[in-house]
């Protein structure tokens, strides 16, 4: 998910060129403004951090770019695109190496891929079943052995 600093910024298209170019096929897309309940379900495992406040705050603060891509090992490989959860640690080439400064504005959300179940959790909370695409890219043969 682009966050709020990310669309202000203008850098959803850049991104998503970037998980396209990679092989990923996306899946389901939606532009939209999330509320507090959403955001507290959201960031539940955070609930307790002190930057709690600060991190809903933030989420709700203007629409967000949501996103579902799909390939192989994609959740993994999200992740490593986006770089550390502290842009100051990300590798240039990354999104958050690229693109942010600062932890507070880390630019994109991706689900944690050591968590088995967390994007199936975050797809649900964004995402109807019926607005994801079940779609093959005419390319797989040359993106896959
Ligand atoms: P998100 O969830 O935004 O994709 O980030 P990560 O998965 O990379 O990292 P996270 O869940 O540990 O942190 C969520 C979010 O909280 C902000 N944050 C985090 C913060 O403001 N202060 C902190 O000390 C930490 C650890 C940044 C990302």
């Amino acid at each position: 998910m682009v966050k709020p600093d990310g669309v202000q910024r203008g850098l959803v298209g850049d991104i998503v060129d970037r998980f396209e170019t990679r092989g990923l096929t996306l899946v389901g897309a939606k532009f939209t403004q999330i509320d507090d309940d959403l955001a507290a379900e959201h960031y539940a495992e955070h609930e307790d951090k002190p930057f709690f406040d600060d991190l809903t705050t933030f989420i709700t603060s203007g629409p967000v770019f949501a996103m579902v891509w799909q390939g192989q090992d994609a959740i993994r490989q999200v992740r490593r695109m986006m770089g550390e959860t502290d842009p100051a640690d990300s590798a240039p080439g990354t999104i958050r190496g690229d693109f942010g400064l600062d932890l507070g504005r880390n630019v994109i959300h991706g689900s944690d891929h050591e968590d088995e179940g967390s994007a199936e959790r975050e797809i649900g909370l964004f995402f109807d079943e019926d607005e994801l695409v079940d779609w093959e890219q005419v390319n797989e043969d040359w993106l896959y052995e």
